[in-house]
Formats: structure tokens, sequence, C-alpha cells
């Protein structure tokens, strides 16, 4: 299922780096006046240089003595975008909205008046704070025509870096987002102080993506986009905020030429790491460094993207492949502007030498209704924000699987803590990282660890594509001191198999039967990990008689695989042959599929969803029937 906006709304999809220029008429805060405001002291006097060269860039709102009290007025307007005036949603008549630009721990205080004709909220996406009362609350709803005051209290180690703000009322959050309503919050320190970085001059690019909307049009696709201006051999920090509704950017450099990334969400890298493809989610960000070329012109592209199946082309509703984000032109006097490969740029700590206390499987799922509509899942369930769905212990070490089941990408964001990714499809990353927002490869399995700190209360954790959020694809989490039995129980997701591993805390083994056949494995090398199924044809499901080969995930966990098959098909599971099918499976051995093999693998390969629905309570054996027929017997045997 396609779930970007371009698969929606057509042709007209263009990313543009774009910003702005109007400014509001003023505005009714402390701060706030829109424009280029002075840099007043504190954090923001060492900052280096930002670069002011006719690239568009919003107003800037900066804290001023540990304060920035500032309003954000929501409304339907004209805006200035790319010299031409177009009516749509926005934050104090710009698009995308002010920028915020605070210190560590600065006092932030948000009025926001909502002027809209629907409801709004404000999410400040990365910001490690409260997630409760006035704060980082996405449960609050602001009706037209009223008004909220949101305070942050930003903590002094929250690390500098790129943060952004937009509305989060489920079911509005992608069409707001998309109207303009989002803007770039910089909390100033951190990498400013390098010694390294201190004289590169700095570029703020908030990308959107806007396009047709009721008969308003947002005209980009057509238009010159802006121009960057750069010294040959001159060094420029970048800072990207991936600001659309639901976009993955994945930019590209010229001639070769490469991104030094420095830093994700907010985090800094350990050390820089130099790539030519830079892929930013949609609610990402990412600071990089680039170097002006020899004299000349060089177009900074979105390259072409399969989002989902088809997508890189813009005949299936893709967005217009290798559009230009930016013209990069570099003229001038030259400049040797160094920066050591090498330099350590910041510490972080390695969650993989903490003792992981509880682990969990989330599973992003979509599944077609009747009606032709595409739900989008976590876990098989659809977003309900009185339910619990997760309970955290303050303190302890999570480690998350998150299974992405369907054939396009998605994002797994978290509120109020980051996470760290340990591996994707089994290949380790080599660097500790630290982000809010990660991309989800289709049929894929990345694994993270995290450690909720400082913050009690109730958040949300969801796919960032928000077309895809807004239509269930999130998840409610609360972080508690102490978790109540209550509370223990109901976090624990038992769909039948694939998301189990809600182990109680403090008991993160598999049993000794499980341990020993995976020490007997792993002494000869073979099937370090199983939980999935190779070798299959993509375009039907599997049946009896197809050769397949398990795929090792390589997260060190056998037994949920041989859990799923006990978990699901309870009859023919306990039979000998199913048993020695499994085996197979652990010997990593070619084999033909048994009927008990080709529904625990269709299984794995489909979505939860279809059995989910026919398993929940009060459904009968009919709903089964309806599901598709490899799965369905399954489904009965489970339901009767
Ligand atoms: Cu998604």
């Amino acid at each position: 299922m396609r779930g970007t906006r371009g698969s929606t709304v057509g042709a007209l999809v263009a990313v543009a780096a774009l910003a702005v220029a109007a400014l509001s008429a003023g505005g009714s805060s402390a701060t706030g006046s829109g424009g280029r405001a002075a840099r007043p002291p504190d954090c923001h006097s060492k900052a280096p240089p930002i670069l002011h060269d006719g690239f568009p860039e919003p107003p800037t709102r900066y804290s001023r003595g540990g304060v920035l009290d500032t309003r954000l007025r929501a409304s339907l307007g004209k805006v200035l975008i790319d010299g031409r005036r177009v009516t749509t949603m926005n934050y104090e008549g710009s698009f995308p909205g002010p920028t915020l630009v605070i210190c560590a721990g600065d006092k932030l205080t948000v009025h926001l008046q909502n002027d809209l004709t629907e409801p709004t909220n404000l999410h400040t996406h990365g910001f490690h704070v409260s997630p409760e009362a006035n704060h980082d609350n996405v449960f609050v709803r602001i009706d037209p025509g009223q008004s909220f005051t949101y305070e942050y209290d930003i903590p002094r180690d929250m690390p500098a870096g790129a943060y952004w703000y937009h509305p989060h009322v489920h079911m509005f959050v992608e069409p707001q987002v998309f109207a303009g309503l989002a803007g770039a919050i910089v909390q100033e320190g951190g990498l400013d102080d390098l010694p390294a970085l201190r004289h590169v001059p700095q570029r703020w690019i908030v990308i959107q993506n806007p396009e047709v909307r009721h008969g308003k049009v947002v005209p980009v696709a057509d238009a010159s986009e802006p121009t960057a201006k750069i010294r040959p051999g001159q060094l420029q920090r970048w800072r990207i905020f991936n600001a659309d509704a639901g976009r993955m950017v994945v930019l590209g450099m010229p001639h070769h030429a490469r991104f030094q990334l420095l830093a994700e969400d907010g985090h800094t890298l350990a050390r820089p790491l130099s790539v030519r493809r830079l892929m930013i989610a949609p609610g990402s960000r990412r600071e990089v460094l680039v170097r002006g070329g020899r004299p000349g012109s060089y177009p900074i592209k979105a390259v072409p993207f399969a989002q989902f199946p088809g997508g890189d082309k813009a005949v299936n509703g893709g967005p217009i492949p290798n559009q230009t984000l930016l013209t990069l032109r570099s003229a001038g006097a030259p400049s040797h502007m160094s920066f050591p490969a090498h330099i350590r740029l910041g510490r972080l700590v390695d969650l993989r030498r903490k003792h992981v206390e509880r682990k969990r499987t989330v599973v992003f799922s979509e599944m077609t209704e009747a009606s032709g509509a595409t739900k989008f899942q976590l876990n098989g369930m659809s977003f309900d924000p009185n339910r619990a769905d997760v309970t955290m212990k303050l303190g302890s070490v999570e480690q998350w699987t998150l299974i992405n089941e369907t054939r396009e990408w998605h994002t797994f964001h978290m509120h109020t803590n980051d996470f760290q990714v340990v591996s994707v499809d089994g290949r380790r990353v080599p660097y500790v990282d630290e982000q809010d927002n990660v991309a989800l490869p289709p049929g894929s399995r990345t694994v993270i660890l995290m450690q909720p700190t400082d913050f009690t209360g109730r958040s949300v954790f969801h796919c960032h594509v928000t077309l895809h959020e807004d239509h269930g694809m999130m998840a409610t989490v609360q972080v508690v001191r102490e978790p109540t039995a209550a509370q223990m129980q109901r976090s624990v997701v038992r769909d039948g198999g694939l998301a189990i591993s809600s182990a109680a805390y403090g008991s993160p083994s598999p049993p000794p039967g499980v341990r020993a056949l995976l020490f007997f494995c792993r002494a000869l090398g073979i099937a370090p990990a199983l939980a999935g199924v190779s070798g299959l044809p993509q375009a039907r499901p599997p049946r009896a008689g197809d050769r397949a080969r398990p795929a090792a995930l390589g997260h060190g966990r056998g037994w949920s695989a041989l859990l799923i098959s006990r978990g699901w098909a309870p009859g023919p599971c306990t039979t000998t042959r199913s048993r020695l099918c499994t085996l197979a499976l652990s010997l990593n051995v070619a084999f033909p599929l048994e009927p008990s093999c080709v529904r625990r693998t269709v299984l794995q390969r489909e979505p939860m969803r279809s059995c989910r629905s026919a398993l929940a309570p009060g459904r009968g054996a009919s709903t089964c029937t309806s599901v598709r027929s490899p799965c369905a017997p399954c489904c009965l045997e489970r339901c009767t």
C-alpha cells in the first residue's frame, strides 16, 4: 500500500527546500518578532556564523537570558513560497514556521493560538522533556478559537542539535504538517563549541513537500530551486530538517562528492561518517559538512527512491525523480578549510554494554479493508488513545525488534526518549548512534535499545509517514517508576507468537532447553538466529512443495522462531512431522515445505492482521474464512 501523499494526490510532487520569507506581521511574543533576529548572548553568541546569502530561510526567534516566550498562531492564510503567494495553513504567516533557537537549560514557553477551523496542538519532536500536563503532551487538543500555553523546561543535559515542532492531534497530523504547520528548533551549543567547527558557517535547511491541495496550488514543481552559495574549498555545516509529512528524502551530491555526517536527530556521532547518499526519513534531522568544489553550479538532487513498490517513478504516483533540492554554486576566492576526518565529535553511552531487562517486538503491518481503505497497524492493532499498549519501567533497558512486514518503507519514532539502533536485518551497526526516528525498509527487522530516563508519563510511538500514523500506525507507551503487576500484564502483547517476547523484567533468557539448542547450533556455526524464511516466491503465497531456507536474522535469539511455531497452529506443530520441520529450519537446510510449515511461513510473511482480527474476542470462525486461504486453516484451528 502506498502511503505517501504523492500516491494520493498525484503528479505535482516536489521536494522543495524551502522556506520562506514571508514574515508575520509582528506577533505578540516577547522575543518573537519575525525576521532575522540578532543573536543574543548565552550559548548563541558562541555559535558558528549562519549564512544569509539569499537562500530562503524562515524567521528566527532566539532565547534571551534563558527564556524564549513566544507565540505560534496557526491559521489559514496567504504565505510566500518561492516568490508566489499561496493560501495554506501556517504558523505566524510563515511557511515553514519560525525557527526557535534555544540553549540547554532554557525555559521555552509557546502560546499556541488555534485560528484554524479544526483542532490542533503542538509536539516538540525530539525533546527530552515531560510528556505530561502542558509540556510535550500529544493528548492535548486545542479546539478552533482556543489557545493553550505550552511550557518546556529544557534539561541542562539535553543534547544540542536539531529538533522541530508540528501538530499531533490524531487524524489531523498529516493534513496539517503537509499544509505547512511545521518549524525548526535549534538548540545551540554542543558541536557549535568544537574548535574545528567554530568558524565553519552554517546553513539551516527545512525540507517540505508542498503540492496541490483543495484547489490551492503550491507551485514548486516548476519553480526555480534555491541556490546556496559556497566558495571553492570552503566547508559549510548544514542542519537539514525533513519536515515533510511523509516523504523519505535521499540526497545525492554530484560528481561523487560526499557528505560528512556529523549528527543524527540532535545527537552527535562519535566520529564523522562519510556518506555519498544522505537518507533523511520524514521527521528526521541530519547535520553534515559539505565542501565547495571547483567553480560551477552543482545540483543537489533527491535521487529516485522507491518508498513503496514502483514509487521511484512518477507514473506510479511517486515523486518526480531527480528533482533538484537546491543548486550549490561554487564561486569566489578559493578557501582551504580543513576538517580532521578522525576527530572525536562526541561520546554516547553504549546501551549494548548494559543488561537488557525486557524485550518486545513491534510489527508494522497493513490491512486492506473491504471498502478498499488501508489500515496501518502496530502488532495488528490500530491506534486507540485510551488503550495502554506498552508500560516501561523508568531507568530499565529494553530491546525492541521492529519488524516491517509490508512492501513499503515506514519509520519508528519514539517520543520523549531516544534509542540506539543495534542492527538492521542482522547487520550490526558499527557505531553508536542515538535517534528518535529510524527508517524501516520493507520486509526488514531493526533491533533497537532504549532506556527511558528522567520522565514518567504517557506518550506515543508511531510511524512518521504521517498518513500511516493518522490511519492507525501508532501506539501508547507509559513510563512508570514501578510497574504494577496489572501494568506489566497489560503491556505484554500476546498475539500468538510473532509479537511475543515481552519477558518479565529481570528474566531475559529463553528456556534452558532452547538455550541448549541454540548453543549447539551456534557451536556448529549454523543458524545463528531464525525467525524468517528465504527463498520463497515473492509473487504468491508459499505452497506445499516449495523449497525454502531459513533466513538468519542475526539478532542472536532463535527461540522466538520456535515459539512462533508453537504459538500458531497448535495442532500441526505437535506432530512429529512439524517438529522435524522446525528442526530443519533450525539447521538451516533447504527443505520441501510441509503443510504445517506452509502455515507457519505464511504467518511469518503475512502481517498478523488477518489472523489477529479472526482471533479477536467475539469473532466467530466465519471471520476466518474471509482471510487469505493459506492462512485460514490456521486461524480456524485457533478459533475453534
Ligand atoms: Cu509508515
